[in-house]
């Protein structure tokens, strides 16, 4: 019953039209292997990837989506619209969304149920800052954006939980394999506790700074199912060694 790995790239705000190049290279290369694959670029390039990518195994996803469905939202970006152009996954809550727009866990919540509405399967993303683990809350912090941003109606639901310790994104640090494993078992219990023994197939994704140097050593870590990538991911040759690490 171990969970389906997920390896997804996000590009943040990465990738002119040119990069989609990478993405058929990606597309191309992943082959057969264990892991699901995921792609997640600016929504403005979800459809044009999903052409790109098509007839491979990778999924497109997006990387943010309004909490409500439709309305008078400037420059917002619905969950339906992105199911539309034909994503199949969205990234909630990750840290730079929490910190650059001021997202709390109930807002990430509210994200999640507008993702379930419009079909998309969420990766929900937590992690600590630097003077949260320093202070010794690492866990404390992570378990309590668990339980705040997952609301009950992902039960029975795909969706996948992104490990992301604030200090380990974009800066080349990560944290030892025996913090990853300490931090992953305890969402694991958090979400076993919040949606019963289903919760041990939900896939719980490592992020910040993986590469293919460190990659095995971190997919094979207890209770990791996966990575989300950021910079790693817009090179072909650099997911592909990710992906191929499982
Ligand atoms: C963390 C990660 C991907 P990077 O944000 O979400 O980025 O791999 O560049 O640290």
């Amino acid at each position: 019953t171990a969970p389906t790995p997920l390896i997804a790239g996000n590009w943040k705000m990465n990738g002119l039209a040119a990069s989609l190049a990478e993405a058929r290279a990606i597309a191309e290369g992943v082959g057969d292997g264990p892991a699901r694959v995921a792609l997640c670029p600016p929504a403005i390039l979800i459809h044009r990837m999903t052409e790109v990518v098509a007839g491979s195994k990778v999924l497109v996803g997006g990387q943010d989506a309004h909490s409500e469905d439709s309305g008078a939202f400037t420059g917002d970006t619905s969950a339906e619209m992105l199911a539309d152009a034909g994503a199949k996954l969205v990234i909630l809550g990750h840290s730079e969304r929490r910190e650059g727009y001021r997202e709390t866990d109930g807002l990430v919540a509210r994200k999640v149920r507008a993702a379930l509405r419009a079909g998309l399967e969420p990766i929900v993303c937590v992690g600590e800052t630097l003077v949260q683990r320093k202070a010794g809350d690492a866990l404390a912090v992570v378990t309590g954006q668990v339980r705040g941003s997952l609301p009950a109606e992902l039960a029975g639901r795909d969706f996948s939980v992104a490990y992301e310790p604030v200090w380990a994104i974009g800066t080349g640090l990560t944290p030892t394999t025996a913090e990853i494993e300490e931090v992953h078992r305890a969402i694991r219990a958090t979400l076993v506790e919040t949606f019963g023994a289903p919760a041990r197939r939900v896939p719980i994704l490592y992020g910040g700074s993986v590469k293919p140097g460190n990659a095995a050593e971190i997919l094979h870590a207890d209770e990791v199912g996966g990575a989300l990538v950021g910079g790693a991911s817009l090179k072909a040759a650099d997911f592909l060694g990710i992906v191929r690490a499982l």
